[in-house]
C-alpha cells in the first residue's frame, strides 16, 4: 500500500537498508527481537503500527487498513516475552501506531485515514488509566501525511520536531519546537534512541539544525521505505 508515487521499492536495497537500521539500533545499545518475514503481510515491516508501547502499559492496535489487521498477532506473540497484560483496540475503533506520538507524560494521537475517533478514544482511555494525558490532532486534511508521525517526532527534553503544516498547532505550545521546512518534511519522522537521534539521510538542513542543538545525530538511508510511505520510526517498536 503506498501513496508516495516514488516508484516501486528495490527489494535488495530495502533489505540492506533494513539490516543497517537494525545494526544501528544495536549500536545504540538496544536489544533487538526480530520478527520473521511474513509474505502474507507485505507492510508488516512497519511494526510500529501494530502496537503502542509505553513504560506503563501496552496496547495492541486494530490497524486502519483491513489488509494489515492480521499483523497484530505476531507482534503480540513477540511482546508476550516482555509484557503480561495488554489492552486491545476493539471494533469499530481503529488505531495505527504511526499516529501515536509519546511526548513525555502526554500522548499526541493523530486522527487520520487509519486512526478513527473511536480508536483514539479507546487508546486515550487506556493511557489515562496508566496516568498519561492525551491530545487528539486531526491530520485528515494535512496533505502528504499518512500518519501523525509522518510529520512529527518527540526527541525528549521537551523537543518536538514538526513538519511545517503541523508546526503552528496549539497542542505543541508546551514544547520546544524544531520546524521542518516543506522540502525536508519527510525527515520530521526521526527517532531518539538513548543518546542518539536517527534521521533519514538526504535532508541537510534539518540534520544541521539538530546537530546545532547539540544532538548526536546519525543519518540513515531509508529511501526504499519512503517509497512505501514508511519512515524510520515505523520500522521498530521501542520501549
Ligand atoms: C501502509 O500503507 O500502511 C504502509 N505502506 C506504510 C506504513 C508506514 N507506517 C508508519 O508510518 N507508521
Amino acid at each position: 500500500m503506498t501513496t508516495a508515487a516514488l516508484g516501486p521499492p528495490d527489494l535488495e536495497k530495502a533489505l540492506e537498508q533494513h539490516e543497517r537500521y537494525c545494526e544501528v539500533l544495536e549500536s545504540c545499545g538496544v536489544a533487538l527481537t526480530r520478527l520473521a518475514p511474513d509474505p502474507r503481510y507485505p507492510d508488516s515491516t512497519f511494526v510500529e503500527d501494530a502496537a503502542v508501547l509505553t513504560a506503563r502499559c501496552a496496547v495492541i492496535t486494530r490497524p486502519g487498513a483491513i489488509g494489515r489487521r492480521g499483523e497484530t498477532a505476531a507482534v503480540r506473540t513477540a511482546l508476550e516475552r516482555f509484557r503480561e497484560t495488554f489492552h486491545e483496540i476493539e471494533a469499530p475503533g481503529t488505531v495505527d501506531g504511526g499516529d501515536v506520538c509519546e511526548a513525555g507524560e502526554r500522548f499526541l494521537i493523530g486522527i487520520s485515514e487509519r486512526t478513527n475517533e473511536e480508536g483514539a478514544r479507546q487508546l486515550a482511555g487506556f493511557l489515562s488509566s496508566a496516568g498519561y494525558a492525551s491530545s487528539f490532532i486531526d491530520v485528515r486534511r494535512v496533505a502528504g501525511l499518512l500518519h501523525l508521525k509522518s510529520g512529527l517526532a518527540y526527541l525528549g527534553d521537551g523537543w518536538l520536531v514538526a513538519a511545517e503544516p503541523l508546526a503552528g498547532l496549539k497542542e505543541f505550545s508546551e514544547y520546544r519546537l524544531v520546524r521542518v521546512e516543506p522540502a525536508e518534511g519527510y525527515a520530521a519522522n526521526c527517532v531518539r534512541i538513548n543518546d542518539r537521534v536517527l534521521i533519514a539521510s538526504g535532508y541537510p538542513k534539518i540534520e544541521a539544525r539538530l546537530r546545532g542543538l547539540g544532538m548526536n545525530v546519525l543519518a540513515l538511508d531509508v529511501s526504499e521505505f519512503r517509497k512505501m510511505d514508511g519512515g524510520l520510526s515505523c520500522l521498530s517498536l521501542r520501549f
